[in-house]
């Protein structure tokens, strides 16, 4: 199965706002700036699909897209952003917290990293915490361009060491070069509950 159209349905703030088509859901989630936007843009083959920006902390709601007529992809708010007061930090959390617990179509979250940065408590808390829940997640080592061969299974070595995790299951990607899109997006309809084909 191949992504062969994707477009975008709503920015939702609150669990009213969420689209109500009952399609199988996936959500895409993890620090501001590590590439969230940029990594759905890639996946569904279009340039400006998911806004992106070299602003951290552009994405403040969630936003939805149609892919395939047939899957959900949300854009989730970025966290961890130092530069916002403590009340808008609040605000992101419990959005996003509210929408992982309540959304019953979500199928599937993608976990997206930086390569280039080890993983903090911020990502520890939320692998714990998507375990927690029985949620399947993937973890998605982005920006892997910026870095040489070698560089790359050290920084993947590393950020494993970091998640308590097995360098194996962190999958690198780079939405510069779309390397790592073919098999994510096997992955990803897998966890949809689509025969890869
Ligand atoms: N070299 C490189 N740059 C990337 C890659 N992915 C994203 N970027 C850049 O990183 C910056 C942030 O990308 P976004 O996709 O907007 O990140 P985001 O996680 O959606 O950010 P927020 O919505 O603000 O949380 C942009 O300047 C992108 O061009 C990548 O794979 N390689
Ligand atoms: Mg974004």
């Amino acid at each position: 199965m191949k992504i062969t159209s994707a477009e975008f349905v709503t920015t939702a703030i609150d669990p009213a706002g969420w689209p109500r088509e009952g399609l199988p859901e996936a959500a895409f989630l993890g620090r501001s700036n590590v590439g969230k936007s940029s990594l759905i843009n890639c996946l569904v083959g279009r340039k400006s699909l998911a806004r992106t920006s070299s602003t951290p902390g552009r994405t403040r709601a969630l936003n939805f897209f149609r892919v395939n007529g047939q899957w959900m992809f949300a854009d989730l708010p970025g966290y961890g952003y130092a530069n916002v007061s403590k009340e808008m930090r609040k605000g992101w959390q419990k959005l996003v917290e509210q929408y992982l617990q309540e959304r019953k179509e979500l199928r599937v979250a993608v976990l997206i990293l930086d390569l280039r940065r080890p993983a903090g408590d911020d990502e520890r808390d939320l692998i714990g915490w998507l375990s927690g829940q029985g949620l399947p997640f993937l973890l998605v080592a982005t920006k892997a361009d910026k870095l040489s061969r070698s560089q790359r299974q050290k920084a993947q070595a590393e950020l494993a060491h970091g998640l308590g995790t097995r360098p194996d299951q962190i999958a690198l990607f780079s939405a510069r070069t779309r390397e790592g899109r073919e098999e994510l997006c096997r992955r990803l309809l897998e966890g949809m509950g689509e025969k890869a084909g």
